[in-house]
């Protein structure tokens, strides 16, 4: 990547959905390298207007409920419709492990051999944010890219789960049949943000599937809904065996319905908010640590927090003063 030449015949690759140029997108807005994030800066800026409408899907669940295998039957049965659909997939620890990436790549064979597929596998992030940071800007490539439905799949613990709640139109709670003990154990943060649980391996024991989307329903009844006009859905499916797939594509569409458009794009301006938000802070973060003096004067700050020589606002109150004072004089008229 050396400059606008560049990115231009990049762009023209990634509307023509060239795989190679989608890929080399992707590698770009992941890129710590700091001239890299002028380029896909620049890129996203000239992405922005080219980008068709799309469904943005998270899939979120304990590891080994079965997601990529979901994700791999789920996708199938949209390509199956004439859809086009890209996979991304979050995960914050395959930096340490190295193989979850590509353990995620065999598990959706099928889908990863569709002409209209495309599954891609985001490294870690080791920057603020983790492996989400750049999570918004992958989408952007895939959407400019002609891809109407682009999968998010979280793989992490923790955070990761509802930064993703907090990007896609349509978030999706994978859990097992083992209703009683499975709800103790999911955070019910997850719970009230998502837009449908699927009840999952629905193949292993059938009264078990039942009782668990009994248990589901009532649970997600007592909670305060994510959105006003949609309440959330419970689906059992088994994904092995890529049954039970007409129901999700079913509630997709009535999730997409239509008539429910203005309260995706109220939920959608939300998120744009939240990203500005996110960015500001890291941003300022950034501002701080390359600046000289006031990473030295923060430097010194810490270790009088420590010593409890001062309080971390009174410091940073200091620090803060100085530098706009400092600022304000060597920029203002000279007498
Ligand atoms: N019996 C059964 N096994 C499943 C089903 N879906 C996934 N699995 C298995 O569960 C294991 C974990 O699946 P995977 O998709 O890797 O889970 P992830 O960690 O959530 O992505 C694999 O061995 C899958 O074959 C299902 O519907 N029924
Ligand atoms: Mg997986």
């Amino acid at each position: 990547m050396n400059g606008s030449a560049d990115i231009s015949s990049l762009v023209e690759g990634i509307r023509r959905r060239d795989r190679l140029a989608v890929a080399r997108g992707l590698s770009l807005v992941e890129s710590s390298v700091h001239e890299d994030r002028y380029l896909a800066a620049d890129l996203i800026d000239r992405l922005l207007p080219l980008r068709p409408t799309s469904r943005r899907i998270g899939i979120t669940g304990s590891p080994g409920v079965g997601k990529s295998t979901f994700i791999e039957a789920y996708g199938m049965g949209l390509v199956t419709r004439g859809s086009n659909v890209a996979v991304l997939a979050v995960d914050p620890s395959s930096r340490r492990t190295g193989g979850s990436i590509l353990g995620d790549k065999v598990r959706m064979p099928q889908l990863s051999l569709q002409g209209s597929a495309f599954v891609r596998p985001s490294p870690s992030r080791t920057a603020l944010g983790g492996g989400t940071s750049t999570m918004r800007e992958s989408i952007i490539v895939c959407e400019a890219a002609g891809y109407d439905h682009v999968i998010v799949e979280t793989v992490g613990v923790g955070q990761s789960e509802t930064e993703v709640a907090d990007m896609v139109d349509m978030f999706m709670v994978l859990v097992l049949p083992t209703a009683g003990d499975e709800l103790q154990g999911i955070k019910r943060g997850i719970m009230e943000v998502a837009d449908v649980v699927v009840v999952n391996k629905a193949d292993i024991d059938e009264h078990a599937t039942l009782r668990a989307i009994a248990t589901y329903r009532s649970a997600l009844r007592l909670m305060l809904p994510a959105e006003e006009d949609w309440t959330s859905e419970v689906v059992a499916v088994s994904s092995l065996h890529q049954s039970g797939i007409d129901g999700i594509l079913a509630v997709e569409e009535q999730f997409f319905d239509p008539q429910r458009t203005t309260s995706r794009e109220r939920r959608r301006r939300r998120q744009r908010k939240s990203w500005f938000e996110a960015v500001l802070r890291s941003t300022a973060l950034d501002w701080v640590t390359h600046d000289r003096a006031i990473a030295s004067a923060v430097q010194d700050l810490r270790m009088a927090v420590l010593e409890e020589t001062t309080t971390p606002t009174r410091g940073l109150m200091a620090i803060f003063d100085q530098t706009t004072i400092s600022r304000t004089t060597s920029e203002g008229p000279r007498p």
